[in-house]
């Protein structure tokens, strides 16, 4: 497959030229016992976003979906998802892009003043266990790298368009290895999401199974939820989808 590399990764990684979905097969894996698996595909037919969205994946992209069995309680499982938005953004760095964070997952391009922000890349977060334990966790990372902006949808932008075509390993290989440092070290994922994130300090509107949600974002908290000050109070949101307003 046009994807696949020799490089020692943290992770067994099965390289396939097209799939449905990274994440539905990285479901299978898990089913069938595995842990410590990545698929990377280098076209997807049938990617899927948060909220049962569809995702664009044609061929070019990074396409890839973690599995790990981690210890900890499930409401840390959304510093899991921090930390493939960290991984990713920090892989496209060393690519030499200057892509932030938008709340929760999205991997961004934006200046400092503008509201207006193209998204390179997102994470799905899937997981199954119980109350108390997980049983597994696939992080998938959609990034647009060797792809056509015309291709995907508006507000999109690639690699391709922003420094030109990449050498996909070095950028996966950079994703692993970031997102298993991460792993290894929970407590640091909120200080360096905090690091890179265009989302504290601007005013935003979530839209969280509550409700909206409109106001300045202020922190993060150590699960990841997002702190925002509405006037009169700060509340803090889990979950949602979020639009920088200025
Ligand atoms: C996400 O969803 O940002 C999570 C995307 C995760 C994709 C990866 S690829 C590997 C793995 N396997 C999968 O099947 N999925 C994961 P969300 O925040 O819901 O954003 C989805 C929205 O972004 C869509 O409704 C479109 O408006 C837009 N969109 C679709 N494809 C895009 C693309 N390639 N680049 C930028 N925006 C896109």
């Amino acid at each position: 497959p046009a994807l696949e590399y020799g490089l020692d990764a943290p992770f067994a990684v099965e390289y396939h030229d097209s799939l449905p979905s990274t994440n539905a097969r990285a479901r299978e894996l898990a089913a069938e016992g595995a842990t410590d698996a990545v698929v990377v595909a280098d076209e997807q037919t049938g990617g899927r976003g948060r909220l049962d969205r569809g995702w664009s994946s044609p061929p070019g992209g990074i396409w890839l979906s973690m599995l790990s069995r981690p210890s900890i309680a499930p409401a840390r499982a959304p510093l899991y998802t921090l930390a493939g938005a960290v991984a990713t953004a920090r892989a496209v760095r060393s690519a030499g892009v200057d892509a932030r964070i938008k709340w929760p997952n999205d991997v961004v391009l934006t200046g400092d003043e503008s509201t207006d922000y193209r998204k390179l890349a997102g994470v799905l977060t899937e997981m199954e266990g119980e109350a108390d334990r997980i049983g597994w966790l696939i992080v998938g990372v959609g990034l647009n790298a060797n792809v056509d902006s015309g291709e995907l949808s508006e507000g999109a932008t690639t690699l391709r368009e922003l420094v030109g075509d990449v050498d996909r390993r070095a950028v996966v290989h950079e994703l692993l290895s970031e997102f298993d440092a991460l792993r290894g070290d929970l407590e640091g994922v909120v200080p360096a999401w905090r690091e890179l994130t265009a989302t504290i300090g601007r005013c935003v509107r979530v839209d969280a199974p509550g409700g909206a949600v409109v106001g300045r974002a202020v922190d993060v908290t150590d699960s990841g939820g997002l702190v925002i000050e509405t006037g009169e109070r700060r509340e803090t949101v889990a979950a949602g989808d979020c639009e920088h307003l200025r």
